[in-house]
């Protein structure tokens, strides 16, 4: 907006003060936009934004549309076959990727204008494009091409004094102008970094310059102390992961608000052509820069070992190396190297061998890998070991699950595994309980919360596993289960004396039910902090809706990863809860205010106009198929077997948050295989209910007469019964703007109008798959086995959905039997193929 504003009144040099005028007379109807609150935030964006703070963990930058690191993707660009490349981007994305990184310098091709070429393909792209992008190029022309195309904030890669001080302000001043933020390589007129000293000194020179000089705000410089390749039988290259990890640290503590990034894979180049080498090399560098302080790094995202699971040897020597603990480091790895070559994933063999360790190394493997076959002699072993039972939750059970926690934080874990870690942890703790008890220790809990799914809602599988991922982390769980209302939510957070209130909810009418919770806190002199959770809650609904009914901290928690970091901001200290309170409510005041400007902005139609402008059907030559029967018919025990075929799996890997579609989500690169185990176990689950009959299906399906009247849908009489005890159905009509040629749609448009004289049906069912479910999850829940639990709610659920389906084709094929012909297989009913419409109330 603002160099906008300086090109219009450059333009107008040349023309009279006249145009000055009328732009000023137009400009003076708008009030200015309001300026966010400022703080040092790393903002990044591209569709969605990418705030950096305290909880955000490691960022991925994913490296491979990177024509030198990546020879598919040279070839691909090369070819010009950059829809294939695209299917690159989009990769990295799904495996991970945070922000992309796009380098296009190749000697035989025009990297200007391919630059441009790719990067717009990308904003055509929104899975892809809203990401940030990292415009990597070496030269400067190719990263301003870049500048012009991208949306919302990039990162430039890279400037740096290589060309002295001159060029380096001038361009930082362009990124400026651009809106950028920007690599800072620790190069200067004499070369490139290479020794602890002079990364630190160069950076530091640079540091002055940006924010003295240039004016540039400091969070948004990252530093890229230069990882170079180690392991090359070069005697001075042996301490350049030590040197970089070093001078990261130095960064952070002495350029405030600098972030520090670099190019992972360069540092195993010494061991290319074996990966599983490479793999470790990047966990274990990654794993001591990342304690160092390294914000984000280049990487194969997707492709990280996870750094607990590379066996204790094979560390030894890759850390041997990284950290250069010994002058034979390199000789000793690459001799390993060779009995890992084309292995794949390192292997010891002996799927056991962990039984070997110490009783505390096989705890923490237990609960990383979600083992619980050995959980109760482990356990036992252990609490021989310490003088008090609490002291083996405390020390090797919560150093395990931190370890879990952190993983799941870094994208190396996903929620499959983290829900079986937790019920490793529950069986240890149910075993220590007794002795616990008997001991008459109390724990020390992080924090207590109450947790609810809110009156006049059922769902409830989203905060089970928020619950879970919080107790992991060593909170107190109070689970007042579903439907719970607002007087209950208050008396029992009361009782317990929580830290914290959180609330859930799945369905629409959940989030007014919410803000009668805050209201109510209000009244009732609550400070406690309140979280908001669930499918429709949003940020944006809790900021307008919900804050400014209560004044303790509100606050919206995306999914199961957050809850962690936003518990803990409360629950650490009084200074912490405080300012994570002052902050949020910052933000939402400013995006109250941004919400409550576009809405002036937002011009409704009246609802006479968009009656107007209705859906126009052919009425005149319409006459409705007459339903096999009229009124309802009951099915009290329909088969389940029957059912099963009619599953859609893909919104089962939505639940587990693995994202992808079913079936191709196997051959996933990232969650192929989590999803496979997880898939396997869902089976053997759902044989249990479907052979045993462990669940029991109900349906009604019924048919009316029926005719519109504006925008309701009265039903007719059909077996005497008294007109007025037949019910009106009231339906909304959406009263937006429309494009021409658009109708303003509201369901009554299907039905033929009283007016048209001609008899039409509405039909509507009702189902369930969840009855008897209860004896199940209790059964599960004393077993403290949480994964089995969800799973059968998520098949149960899956079931409900599938049942839908399936009735819905009986209606178009039998009962209603409009469409007698229809042979449309699963996927083509997932994608409603079918003649009619399925809206569901509710
Ligand atoms: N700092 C900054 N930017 C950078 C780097 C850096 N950009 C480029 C590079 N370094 C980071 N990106 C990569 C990308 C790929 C590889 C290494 C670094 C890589 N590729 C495989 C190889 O060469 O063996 C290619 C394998 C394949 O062809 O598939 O290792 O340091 N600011």
């Amino acid at each position: 907006i603002q160099s906008g504003f300086i090109n219009i009144i450059g333009g107008c040099c040349g023309s009279t003060p006249d145009h000055i005028k009328a732009i000023a007379e137009v400009a003076a109807k708008y009030k200015p936009r309001v300026i966010g609150q400022e703080d040092n935030y790393q903002r990044l964006s591209g569709l969605e934004p990418l705030k950096i703070t305290e909880i955000t963990n490691f960022v991925n930058v994913g490296e491979r549309t990177n024509v030198t690191g990546s020879k598919k993707f040279a070839n691909l660009i090369k070819a010009e076959k950059y829809e294939e490349a695209l299917v690159i981007a989009r990769q990295q994305v799904e495996n991970g990727a945070q922000i992309i990184d796009v380098n296009l310098d190749e000697g035989m091709i025009d990297s200007e204008a391919i630059m441009k070429e790719f990067l717009n393909l990308i904003a055509s792209e929104p899975d892809i494009s809203k990401v940030p992008i990292m415009i990597d190029s070496s030269k400067w022309e190719v990263i301003e091409a870049g500048l012009k195309c991208v949306q919302g904030k990039a990162i430039v890669n890279s400037i740096s004094l290589k060309d002295g001080e001159e060029k380096f302000i001038e361009r930082a001043n362009l990124i400026k102008r651009y809106g950028a933020a920007t690599v800072v390589m620790a190069f200067d007129e004499n070369g490139q970094a290479d020794n602890y000293d002079k990364r630190i000194a160069i950076c530091e020179r640079a540091y002055r310059i940006l924010v003295d000089k240039v004016n540039f705000a400091p969070q948004d410089i990252i530093f890229d102390p230069n990882i170079l390749t180690v392991a090359t039988g070069i005697e001075e290259h042996n301490n350049y992961a030590v040197d970089f990890i070093n001078a990261t640290r130095w960064i952070k503590a002495n350029l405030p608000f600098a972030k520090v990034s670099g190019g992972v894979s360069n540092v195993s180049f010494s061991f290319r052509g074996n990966e599983p080498v490479r793999e470790a090399m990047h966990s274990a560098f990654l794993y001591h820069a990342i304690k160092a302080g390294m914000d984000m790094g280049i990487v194969n995202a997707g492709q990280l070992e996870v750094y607990d699971s590379i066996p204790k040897d094979f560390l030894e020597y890759v850390e041997d190396v990284i950290l250069n603990r010994r002058d034979d480091a390199t000789e000793r790895l690459v001799t390993f190297a060779e009995t890992v070559k084309n292995k794949g994933k390192v292997s010891t063999g002996d799927e056991l061998a962990w039984r070997e360790n110490t009783v505390n190394e096989r705890l923490k493997h237990a609960l990383i890998k979600g083992i619980t076959d050995f959980i109760d002699e482990d356990t036992e072993e252990c609490r021989q070991q310490y003088e008090m039972p609490l002291e083996v939750i405390e020390g090797p059970l919560m150093d395990g699950m931190n370890v879990v926690g952190d993983l799941f934080g870094e994208g190396k874990m996903f929620l499959p595994q983290v829900v079986k870690s937790a019920r490793v942890m529950k069986k240890a703790v149910a075993y220590l309980t007794p002795y616990i008890e008997a001991s008459k220790s109390t724990g020390s809990s992080a924090g207590r919360i109450l947790m609810a799914t809110v009156k006049g809602d059922v769902h409830d599988i989203g905060k089970n596993i928020v619950g879970v991922v919080l107790a992991c982390n060593n909170y107190e769980i109070i689970d007042l289960g579903v439907m719970v209302s607002t007087d209950k939510i208050l008396a029992e957070a009361k009782l317990h004396n929580v830290d914290i209130i959180g609330l859930s909810g799945l369905i629409t009418p959940s989030l007014d039910e919410m803000v009668g919770v805050a209201k109510e806190m209000e009244r009732q002199g609550f400070t406690l902090p309140l979280l908001i959770g669930g499918a429709t809650t949003s940020r944006i609904h809790t900021a307008v809706k919900i804050d400014p009914h209560y004044s303790g901290p509100v606050i919206h928690v995306l999914d199961a990863g957050r809850s962690v970091p936003v518990a803990g901001q409360f629950t650490k200290s009084e200074v912490s809860h405080e300012s994570f309170k002052t902050k949020t409510k910052a933000e939402y005041a400013v995006m109250r205010e941004d919400h409550a400007n576009r809405q002036r902005e937002k011009n409704l139609l009246t609802i006479a106009d968009a009656r107007a402008n209705k859906t126009q059907l052919d009425w005149e030559n319409y006459s409705a198929t007459k339903p096999t029967f009229l009124g309802n018919r009951y099915f009290e025990d329909y088969s389940l077997a029957e059912i099963e075929p009619y599953i859609d799996w893909t919104p089962f890997f939505a639940t587990w948050q693995l994202s992808g579609k079913y079936p191709k989500i196997f051959d996933d690169e990232t969650v192929g295989t989590t999803a496979q185990v997880l898939f396997d176990d869902a089976q053997k689950i759902l044989r249990d209910i479907v052979d045993n009959k462990r669940l029991t299906a109900k349906a009604v399906v019924g048919f009316y007469p029926a005719n519109s009247v504006e925008d309701d849908i009265v039903l007719h009489d059909f077996e005497g019964n008294s007109l007025e005890n037949l019910p009106v159905l009231h339906h909304l009509r959406q009263q937006n703007q429309k494009a021409k040629n658009l109708s303003n749609l509201c369901l009554s448009d299907y039905v033929a109008s009283q007016e048209s004289g001609k008899t039409d049906y509405i039909g509507g069912f009702a189902v369930t798959t969840g009855l008897g479910i209860e004896p199940i999850l209790e059964q599960y829940e004393a077993e403290h086995d949480d994964y089995s639990s969800i799973m059968v709610k998520a098949l149960a659920d899956r079931l409900a959905e599938a049942f839908a389906e399936l009735m819905h084709k009986r209606v178009r094929t039998e009962f209603w039997g409009y469409a007698k012909e229809e042979t449309l297989d699963n996927e083509a009913l997932i994608s409603e193929k079918y003649e009619g419409i399925r809206p569901a109330p509710g």
